[in-house]
């Protein structure tokens, strides 16, 4: 029986030597050794390797991680306000890939390029106080 003696993180296995031919996995290679109990003894090995899959187990960061803007009322539909941007450590397709939305109060006068980041004006965002 082989068992994990410490827990095994896919993000801190190298890539280059334990990269499998999928990029969904990363790999160990052990050799198994069985030993009889004669004289001399006599041996065999088998190769063992363990295949390791990624587990979605990292948030997505912002950095920074806040955003802090000014903005005239009467900026127009489409300005640019800012880029935000976050990566995730976990580093196969779909757990490690990142898009973008807002939610919250406000969400009707700006609108964010899911994969860009960029946040602009809305199209027909009127931002006037006087005007909401
Ligand atoms: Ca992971
Ligand atoms: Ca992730």
């Amino acid at each position: 029986v082989i068992t994990a003696r410490t827990p095994i993180d896919f993000e801190l296995m190298d890539p280059n030597t334990q990269g499998a031919t999928s990029p969904w996995y990363r790999s160990f290679s052990l050799v198994a050794m069985a030993i009889d109990h004669g004289v001399p003894p006599l041996n065999s090995t088998v190769p063992v390797t363990i295949y390791v899959e990624d587990v979605n187990d990292n948030s997505p960061i912002f950095n920074p991680d806040a955003y802090e803007v000014v903005v005239d009322e009467t900026v127009a539909a489409g300005t640019h306000i800012t880029r935000v941007s976050a990566t995730d450590a976990d580093p196969t397709p779909y757990n490690g890939a990142v898009s973008y939305r807002l939610d919250g109060v406000g969400i009707d006068k700006f609108a964010i390029d899911a994969v860009s980041g960029e946040v602009t004006v809305a199209p027909n965002a009127k931002l006037d106080l006087m005007l909401t």
